[in-house]
Protein backbone atom coordinates (compact mmCIF):
# COMPACT_ATOMS: atom_id res chain seq x y z
CA UNK A 1 0.00 0.00 0.00
CA UNK A 2 1.20 3.46 -0.85
CA UNK A 3 0.35 6.81 0.73
CA UNK A 4 0.92 10.23 -0.42
CA UNK A 5 0.91 12.53 2.61
CA UNK A 6 1.02 16.74 1.94
CA UNK A 7 3.11 18.77 4.46
CA UNK A 8 4.47 15.87 5.93
CA UNK A 9 7.49 17.93 7.13
CA UNK A 10 5.82 18.69 10.23
CA UNK A 11 2.60 18.54 12.57
CA UNK A 12 -0.30 16.30 11.61
CA UNK A 13 1.82 15.29 8.45
CA UNK A 14 4.40 13.87 10.02
CA UNK A 15 1.91 12.08 12.68
CA UNK A 16 0.16 10.74 9.79
CA UNK A 17 3.84 9.63 8.18
CA UNK A 18 4.66 7.70 11.31
CA UNK A 19 1.60 5.83 12.04
CA UNK A 20 1.09 4.88 8.44
CA UNK A 21 5.02 3.72 8.54
CA UNK A 22 4.18 1.63 11.58
CA UNK A 23 1.17 0.14 9.74
CA UNK A 24 3.44 -1.57 6.46
CA UNK A 25 2.17 1.78 4.02
CA UNK A 26 5.10 2.97 2.09
CA UNK A 27 5.30 6.84 1.98
CA UNK A 28 5.58 9.61 -0.89
CA UNK A 29 6.60 12.86 1.48
CA UNK A 30 5.30 15.97 0.14
CA UNK A 31 6.01 19.29 1.64
CA UNK A 32 8.06 22.65 0.13
CA UNK A 33 11.15 22.13 3.39
CA UNK A 34 13.22 19.39 1.33
CA UNK A 35 16.16 19.09 4.32
CA UNK A 36 12.86 18.13 6.79
CA UNK A 37 11.84 15.51 5.03
CA UNK A 38 15.37 13.86 4.44
CA UNK A 39 15.26 13.85 8.01
CA UNK A 40 12.09 12.46 8.38
CA UNK A 41 12.42 9.80 5.75
CA UNK A 42 16.05 8.82 7.58
CA UNK A 43 14.57 8.49 11.01
CA UNK A 44 11.57 6.09 9.57
CA UNK A 45 13.66 4.04 7.37
CA UNK A 46 15.57 3.33 10.57
CA UNK A 47 12.31 2.53 12.89
CA UNK A 48 9.97 0.59 9.92
CA UNK A 49 10.88 -1.69 7.31
CA UNK A 50 8.70 0.55 4.59
CA UNK A 51 10.01 2.44 1.62
CA UNK A 52 9.89 6.12 1.55
CA UNK A 53 10.28 8.75 -1.64
CA UNK A 54 10.33 11.94 -0.65
CA UNK A 55 8.58 14.56 -3.29
CA UNK A 56 8.92 18.05 -2.38
CA UNK A 57 6.89 20.84 -4.46
CA UNK A 58 4.83 23.36 -3.44
CA UNK A 59 1.26 21.94 -3.69
CA UNK A 60 0.13 25.42 -4.57
CA UNK A 61 2.02 25.60 -7.82
CA UNK A 62 0.20 23.08 -10.75
CA UNK A 63 2.37 22.64 -13.06
CA UNK A 64 5.58 21.75 -10.69
CA UNK A 65 2.75 19.38 -8.41
CA UNK A 66 2.20 17.51 -12.30
CA UNK A 67 5.57 17.66 -12.98
CA UNK A 68 6.49 15.91 -9.77
CA UNK A 69 3.44 13.07 -9.80
CA UNK A 70 4.25 12.77 -13.69
CA UNK A 71 8.05 11.95 -12.89
CA UNK A 72 6.88 9.18 -10.32
CA UNK A 73 8.74 5.66 -10.88
CA UNK A 74 6.49 3.13 -12.23
CA UNK A 75 6.18 0.88 -8.77
CA UNK A 76 5.60 4.32 -6.88
CA UNK A 77 2.30 5.39 -9.62
CA UNK A 78 -0.53 2.94 -7.69
CA UNK A 79 -1.23 5.23 -5.17
CA UNK A 80 -3.68 3.68 -2.20
CA UNK A 81 -4.30 6.71 -0.14
CA UNK A 82 -3.76 10.55 -0.55
CA UNK A 83 -3.66 12.73 2.32
CA UNK A 84 -4.24 16.08 1.85
CA UNK A 85 -3.17 17.74 4.88
CA UNK A 86 -0.65 20.33 3.55
CA UNK A 87 -2.53 24.46 4.80
CA UNK A 88 -1.99 27.03 7.15
CA UNK A 89 -3.42 29.78 8.70
CA UNK A 90 -1.76 33.33 8.82
CA UNK A 91 -2.89 35.96 11.08
CA UNK A 92 -5.77 36.93 13.44
CA UNK A 93 -6.57 39.83 11.42
CA UNK A 94 -10.29 41.16 10.79
CA UNK A 95 -11.78 40.41 7.40
CA UNK A 96 -11.59 43.64 5.75
CA UNK A 97 -7.77 43.66 7.38
CA UNK A 98 -5.97 40.68 6.51
CA UNK A 99 -3.31 41.30 3.87
CA UNK A 100 -3.70 40.61 0.39
CA UNK A 101 -0.73 38.81 0.71
CA UNK A 102 -2.03 36.39 3.53
CA UNK A 103 -5.05 35.61 2.20
CA UNK A 104 -3.65 34.42 -0.66
CA UNK A 105 -1.06 32.00 1.04
CA UNK A 106 -4.14 30.55 2.92
CA UNK A 107 -6.10 30.42 0.03
CA UNK A 108 -3.87 28.66 -2.33
CA UNK A 109 -2.84 26.22 -0.01
CA UNK A 110 -5.66 25.31 1.64
CA UNK A 111 -7.92 25.04 -0.99
CA UNK A 112 -5.72 25.46 -4.48
CA UNK A 113 -3.31 23.47 -2.90
CA UNK A 114 -5.85 20.58 -2.11
CA UNK A 115 -7.72 20.62 -5.53
CA UNK A 116 -4.26 20.78 -7.24
CA UNK A 117 -3.34 17.12 -5.69
CA UNK A 118 -6.79 15.67 -6.21
CA UNK A 119 -6.66 16.53 -9.45
CA UNK A 120 -3.57 15.01 -10.01
CA UNK A 121 -4.16 11.96 -7.51
CA UNK A 122 -7.75 10.88 -8.32
CA UNK A 123 -7.59 9.91 -11.81
CA UNK A 124 -5.52 7.39 -11.36
CA UNK A 125 -7.23 6.16 -8.39
CA UNK A 126 -10.25 5.61 -10.37
CA UNK A 127 -8.36 3.72 -12.81
CA UNK A 128 -6.98 1.10 -10.51
CA UNK A 129 -10.58 0.65 -8.89
CA UNK A 130 -9.14 1.35 -5.49
CA UNK A 131 -8.21 4.41 -3.48
CA UNK A 132 -9.32 6.90 -0.29
CA UNK A 133 -8.72 10.72 -0.09
CA UNK A 134 -8.69 11.42 3.41
CA UNK A 135 -8.45 15.28 3.50
CA UNK A 136 -7.43 17.52 6.76
CA UNK A 137 -10.34 19.69 7.53
CA UNK A 138 -11.07 21.76 10.82
CA UNK A 139 -13.16 22.71 13.16
CA UNK A 140 -13.11 26.04 11.97
CA UNK A 141 -15.02 24.65 8.63
CA UNK A 142 -18.17 24.34 10.56
CA UNK A 143 -18.54 28.05 11.85
CA UNK A 144 -16.64 31.21 11.49
CA UNK A 145 -14.74 32.79 14.70
CA UNK A 146 -12.78 36.05 15.05
CA UNK A 147 -9.97 36.32 13.90
CA UNK A 148 -10.43 33.50 11.22
CA UNK A 149 -12.54 34.51 8.95
CA UNK A 150 -10.29 33.59 5.60
CA UNK A 151 -9.08 30.71 7.36
CA UNK A 152 -12.43 29.26 8.49
CA UNK A 153 -13.57 29.89 4.38
CA UNK A 154 -10.74 27.58 3.42
CA UNK A 155 -11.55 25.08 6.29
CA UNK A 156 -15.27 25.84 4.98
CA UNK A 157 -14.21 25.08 1.29
CA UNK A 158 -11.91 21.71 2.19
CA UNK A 159 -15.85 20.56 3.17
CA UNK A 160 -17.38 21.31 0.57
CA UNK A 161 -14.80 19.65 -1.81
CA UNK A 162 -14.34 16.81 0.13
CA UNK A 163 -18.61 16.33 0.06
CA UNK A 164 -18.46 17.37 -4.08
CA UNK A 165 -15.37 14.44 -3.81
CA UNK A 166 -17.60 11.83 -2.31
CA UNK A 167 -20.37 12.59 -4.51
CA UNK A 168 -18.44 12.77 -7.41
CA UNK A 169 -17.13 9.13 -6.69
CA UNK A 170 -20.16 7.53 -5.42
CA UNK A 171 -19.96 5.30 -8.05
CA UNK A 172 -17.09 3.63 -7.64
CA UNK A 173 -15.06 2.46 -4.92
CA UNK A 174 -12.83 5.22 -3.55
CA UNK A 175 -13.62 6.68 0.15
CA UNK A 176 -13.24 10.31 0.95
CA UNK A 177 -12.62 11.01 4.18
CA UNK A 178 -12.92 14.63 6.04
CA UNK A 179 -10.85 15.05 9.19
CA UNK A 180 -11.68 17.76 10.96
CA UNK A 181 -9.88 18.62 14.26
CA UNK A 182 -10.12 20.86 16.72
CA UNK A 183 -7.03 22.47 19.24
CA UNK A 184 -4.15 21.01 18.19
CA UNK A 185 -0.28 21.77 19.36
CA UNK A 186 1.87 21.62 16.38
CA UNK A 187 3.44 24.64 14.91
CA UNK A 188 -0.06 25.49 13.85
CA UNK A 189 -0.35 28.77 16.12
CA UNK A 190 3.82 29.89 15.55
CA UNK A 191 2.95 30.40 12.42
CA UNK A 192 -0.49 32.20 13.21
CA UNK A 193 1.22 34.63 15.22
CA UNK A 194 4.30 34.85 12.49
CA UNK A 195 6.82 32.86 14.61
CA UNK A 196 5.78 34.51 18.53
CA UNK A 197 6.16 31.48 20.11
CA UNK A 198 4.53 32.54 23.52
CA UNK A 199 1.75 34.19 22.15
CA UNK A 200 1.02 30.74 20.44
CA UNK A 201 1.72 29.17 23.38
CA UNK A 202 -1.06 31.10 25.17
CA UNK A 203 -3.66 29.23 22.64
CA UNK A 204 -3.21 26.25 24.70
CA UNK A 205 -2.71 27.57 28.11
CA UNK A 206 -4.91 25.68 30.78
CA UNK A 207 -6.13 23.01 28.46
CA UNK A 208 -4.32 19.42 27.21
CA UNK A 209 -4.79 20.12 23.54
CA UNK A 210 -4.47 17.49 20.58
CA UNK A 211 -1.41 16.53 18.90
CA UNK A 212 -0.30 15.60 15.73
CA UNK A 213 -0.61 11.72 17.05
CA UNK A 214 -4.22 11.76 17.87
CA UNK A 215 -5.49 13.36 14.67
CA UNK A 216 -3.13 11.29 12.71
CA UNK A 217 -5.22 8.02 14.75
CA UNK A 218 -8.25 9.25 13.33
CA UNK A 219 -6.48 9.31 9.56
CA UNK A 220 -5.90 5.85 10.24
CA UNK A 221 -9.23 4.60 11.91
CA UNK A 222 -10.82 6.10 8.35
CA UNK A 223 -8.42 4.62 6.01
CA UNK A 224 -8.22 1.10 7.98
CA UNK A 225 -11.88 0.74 8.23
CA UNK A 226 -13.03 -2.06 6.40
CA UNK A 227 -13.43 -1.16 2.32
CA UNK A 228 -17.68 -1.11 2.70
CA UNK A 229 -17.42 1.48 5.70
CA UNK A 230 -16.74 5.08 4.12
CA UNK A 231 -15.61 7.76 7.26
CA UNK A 232 -17.60 10.44 6.02
CA UNK A 233 -15.99 13.12 8.70
CA UNK A 234 -15.19 12.52 11.83
CA UNK A 235 -14.73 16.16 14.23
CA UNK A 236 -12.20 15.63 17.16
CA UNK A 237 -11.39 17.71 19.91
CA UNK A 238 -9.81 18.06 23.10
CA UNK A 239 -11.76 16.89 25.98
CA UNK A 240 -11.84 20.94 27.54
CA UNK A 241 -12.82 22.60 23.89
CA UNK A 242 -16.84 22.11 23.07
CA UNK A 243 -16.60 24.71 19.68
CA UNK A 244 -14.21 26.58 18.44
CA UNK A 245 -14.33 29.25 21.07
CA UNK A 246 -15.45 27.08 23.81
CA UNK A 247 -12.44 26.05 26.13
CA UNK A 248 -12.28 25.34 29.58
CA UNK A 249 -8.91 26.42 30.79
CA UNK A 250 -7.25 25.06 34.09
CA UNK A 251 -10.43 22.37 34.97
CA UNK A 252 -8.51 18.96 33.20
CA UNK A 253 -5.18 17.46 34.34
CA UNK A 254 -3.12 14.85 32.80
C1 LIG B 1 -7.39 24.24 13.71
C2 LIG B 1 -8.48 24.46 14.66
O1 LIG B 1 -9.86 26.11 16.01
O2 LIG B 1 -7.46 26.48 15.91
O3 LIG B 1 -7.84 24.16 12.41
O4 LIG B 1 -8.84 26.93 14.00
S1 LIG B 1 -8.65 26.08 15.14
Amino acid sequence: MIALITGASSGIGMACAEKLAANGYDLLLNARNESALNELKGELEEKYNVRILNIPFDVRDYALAKEGISALPDEWKDIDVLINNAGLVIGVEKEYEVSESDWHTMIQTNIEGLLNMTQLIVPGMISNGKGHIVNIGSIAGDAAYPGGAVYCATKSAVKALTDGLRIDLVDTPLRVTNIKPGMVETNFSVIRFRGDKSSADNVYKGIVPLSGKDVAESVYFAVSSPLHVQIAEILLMPTQQATATIVSRNTLSE
